[in-house]
């Protein structure tokens, strides 16, 4: 075998084989890697090519300086060693927001990883430590400048953490530091109405076992109950009230009511067990809890507020105020089974004033795998796998070329003949791990009310039910629009399968664009957190069209940026690009195989890019030359003073605030124009606080030009507040009577839903009517109970329901699917 044949093949093996025995080159690689001028500084990065089709990335810029030894040392470098030997390095964008005046907030993820030299497992309890955080300022010309704010890790814990160990102190090295009992890592972030943004969780990091004094232990992650608010008028953080539950990778939204609703994290990532709580040992966080903006105080939302979610999970605002869980989530494997996992495919929605969940259905088509197919998925894909001939398998595929067809693949590796379209709606439903997932467009209808929510998720991995993996290896191109008809307390789900993305994609940054598309960002060819260093980085963005819902490639940015990375809409329309802390290769220490055509691993990338698209690089964009600073949700209307006569869309995007791919405020919201004079429009607010809560807008308008494209302006910054007069909840803003589509169905709304899934009539194109139970796509799962009984139960009944429909209709469907697909439409004759 040739040498290089070997280092290709087996790059995870090669790499803990080079650490163990401690050779030099892989050492020196690393911190060459680390200390070498990488160049972050303006001037160095290619510039991407400008072309008026793609749009085009600027040139990296970063910080210019590290804090070295008490000293701000002007460098290139990525990192710098200080006198106790320890690399100080840049912070990079894994959370960032918009705040506004060309400023926007960062925080840093994972660290000091920089500093694990053998493994980081072992060491991370000791060497990590609290995340900075900076808030940098473009000016008018983009250039930046920075600013630490204070305190600068966002102070939670300064006495240190009150961790939930196993062994009381005995075996751990829970006290003995103060430096990373408060990382801002694994919070979410949020912003409140007034412009503050809070952060909720974080990370305590010990070593159990572990001893003080060794600086080797098995690492263990706890997750905060902390709250901390920024404010950006004094770019200082406080400390605001703290959760019931620590909480690590939990996600936010924010409720109709300006309060702040939470759920899932975990409270210990590696050793889940809680000997005092039994129940909630080996899941994640089941309690939800609502902060009181009022008070700054957290509260337990009660049993039936509890739902078993993935890490991150993907969730949003519905206009009837309900908050609805996606079915995405952070596939943050292997640690992140719970054994609760499968209900995580399950769409459903929080009611904030009863505080129960609804289910709505099972997450993407009424198809699933097999039992036949999901194992041999599951275990093919599975990295823990053992079986030496199909770990050969896996390991041909993981090394070698890029997977550019994992369906293809797939039905390869299982060598049995399938139906590509059936395979990729299969592998296409249920939780995706590591994808975005965007509100498209809230638009009013006829009587300006809002009742169709539209949520787009594209790539990142699929999930496999009774795998012992909350998401698969090899990232999908499958891309689909989830739709939620809401009329007061009346919920239909359905879902759709739209183009496919042009590659498969783990953990791309999606955007909403004020032109009424949907781009992505970043991201890995494979799971870089399941193989840490063996994701190859995609630079090329995409762009989603939501006439044609196809997605189209577009320009490549500079800098391969896989996990942790972000993107944020600015203010003027373009996009601003960072981030890329990946976790230490193979979970050792940052070996850069940069050279075999993996992702950058020479610790974490701290430049940013600025993406332009194309209509942002034309003469002919629209100019709000007055428009309100601040409206109000009552229903009234406002007018807009352009320089055109033809501005037909006026959209409010609320500025962006996120971390790993969440963001549970974004929204984009139609206010439609209900008159129009020469250059002035006159647009009606909605009355609705659960379209659009309160907090900070930016408000664009469009206009189609001859040539087809949709041209929007620069925003200006609008901020919505809550009208005190108004009483109405959402829920009793309800549709006006007979909605027009109603098609034969004397209940309309459901009977407007009716309808074939996809184009074919095949058994493949299920009938999909919620409202009937004989012919429901989904396993009726009710709501989740109070307790521990019922919890089970819920497992059993969802795991069983779906055994019990393949066997029905297995012998029922085409040939090239026998054995491996089964849908769920004939749930009725069940046995
Ligand atoms: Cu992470």
């Amino acid at each position: 075998m040739h040498r290089t044949e070997c280092y290709k093949r087996l790059p995870l093996a090669s790499a803990i084989a080079l650490v163990i025995v401690g050779t030099t080159p892989a050492y020196a690689g690393l911190l060459g890697g680390l200390l070498s001028g990488d160049g972050e500084s303006a001037g160095d990065g290619q510039p991407s090519e400008v072309n008026g089709e793609v749009g085009f990335f600027s040139e990296p810029f970063a910080e210019p300086t590290i804090q070295v030894d008490g000293e701000q040392i002007a460098t290139g470098d990525r990192c710098i060693m200080d006198a106790s030997g320890a690399l100080q390095c840049k912070p990079t964008a894994g959370t960032i927001a918009v705040l506004g005046g060309g400023r926007f907030l960062y925080l840093n993820a994972l660290e000091g990883t920089e500093n694990a030299e053998l493994a980081v497992i072992a060491q991370f309890g000791e060497v990590s430590v609290n995340d900075q955080s900076r808030v940098m300022t473009l000016d008018a010309n983009d250039q930046p400048s920075w600013v630490k704010p204070l305190p600068n890790d966002g102070g939670a814990n300064p006495d240190g953490n009150d961790s939930t160990t196993l062994t009381g102190g005995l075996l751990d090295t829970a006290n003995n530091t103060d430096t990373n009992d408060g990382a801002l890592f694994c919070a979410d972030v949020v912003f409140l109405p007034d412009g503050r943004m809070m952060a909720v969780g974080g990370t305590d990091y010990y070593s159990e076992p572990g001893v003080d004094g060794l600086p080797v232990g098995v690492v263990e992650l706890e997750g905060l109950k902390s709250s901390r608010i920024f404010d950006p008028a004094s770019n200082t953080w406080s400390q605001s009230g703290d959760m019931q539950y620590g909480r690590w990778y939990p996600s936010l939204v924010s409720l109709a009511n300006s309060d702040v609703f939470v759920a899932s994290g975990v409270t210990k990532l590696l050793k889940p067990v809680y000997p005092e709580d039994p129940i909630q040992s080996g899941r994640n966080v089941a309690q939800t809890e609502t902060y009181d903006i009022e008070n700054g105080t957290w509260s337990n939302n009660g049993s039936a507020g509890q739902r078993s979610l993935p890490l991150f999970p993907r969730m949003h605002l519905l206009p009837n105020g309900h908050v609805y869980y996606n079915a995405g989530g952070q596939a943050f494997n292997p640690f992140g089974q719970a054994y609760d996992q499968a209900l995580w495919n399950i769409v459903g929605t929080y009611n904030p004033e009863s505080r129960q969940w609804t289910d709505l259905g099972y997450a993407g088509l009424p198809l699933r795998l097999n039992e036949t197919g999901l194992d041999a998925l599951s275990t093919t894909l599975n990295p823990t796998n053992t079986d030496p001939d199909q770990v050969e398998r896996l390991l041909g595929d993981l090394v070698g070329e890029t997977l550019d067809d994992p369906t293809a693949a797939i039905s390869q590796l299982l060598e049995t003949p399938v139906d590509d379209q059936a395979l990729e709606r299969a592998i296409g439903s249920g939780m995706r791990g590591s994808t975005f997932s965007i509100q498209l467009p809230l638009r009013p209808d006829a009587n300006g009310g809002y009742h169709e929510s539209e949520f787009l998720t594209a790539g990142g991995v699929p999930t496999y039910v009774a795998a012992g993996s909350p998401g698969g290896y090899l990232p999908i191109s499958s891309s689909r629009i989830d739709t939620v008809t809401t009329n007061g307390a009346d919920m239909a789900y359905e879902s759709r399968l739209t183009g496919s993305l042009n590659q498969p994609r783990w953990y791309g940054s999606g955007v909403m664009m004020p032109d009424n598309s949907v781009m992505v960002f970043s991201g890995g060819t494979r799971d870089g957190v399941v193989a840490t260093g063996l994701e190859g980085a995609i630079i090329q963005s995409e762009r989603f069209d939501i006439e044609t819902e196809t997605w189209k490639p577009m320009a490549s940015a500079n800098r391969e940026r896989t996990y942790h990375n972000t993107a944020v809409l600015m203010p003027d329309g373009r996009v601003l690009i960072g981030g890329h802390s990946p976790i230490n290769t193979a979970y050792l220490s940052f070996i850069n195989m940069d050279e075999l055509g993996f992702a950058d691993y020479a610790g974490r990338d701290p430049s940013f890019e600025i993406y332009t698209p194309p209509y942002a690089m034309r003469d002919d964009r629209p100019v709000i030359e007055r428009a309100p600073v601040a409206l109000m949700t009552n229903g009234g209307v406002f007018d807009i003073k352009t320089d055109r006569s033809d501005i037909d869309q006026v959209l409010l995007i609320r500025r962006k605030a996120t971390t790993h791919l969440v963001d549970g405020d974004q929204r984009t919201v139609e206010l439609p124009i209900v008159d129009r004079n020469s250059n002035k429009v006159r647009v009606k607010m909605t009355g609705n606080r659960a379209v659009l809560p309160e907090g900070q807008y930016m408000l664009f308008i469009s206009y189609e030009s001859d040539d087809g494209m949709r041209v929007p302006s620069e925003s200006t910054p609008v901020r919505v507040l809550a009208d005190p007069s108004a009483t109405d909840s959402p829920l009793a803003q309800q549709l006006e009577p007979a909605p027009a589509e109603a098609e034969g169905s004397d209940d309309g709304l459901v009977g407007g839903l009716i309808g074939s899934i996809g184009s074919g009539g095949s058994l493949l194109d299920p009938i999909f009517d919620i409202g009937s139970g004989a012919t429901s796509a989904v396993p009726t799962l009710g709501q989740l109970q109070d307790g521990t009984p019922q919890l089970m139960n819920e497992l059993g009944i969802a795991l069983e329901g779906g055994f019990a429909v393949l066997g029905d209709t297995i012998t029922s469907l085409p040939g090239a699917t026998e054995g491996l697909i089964v849908d769920f439409t004939d749930q009725g004759s069940g046995g």
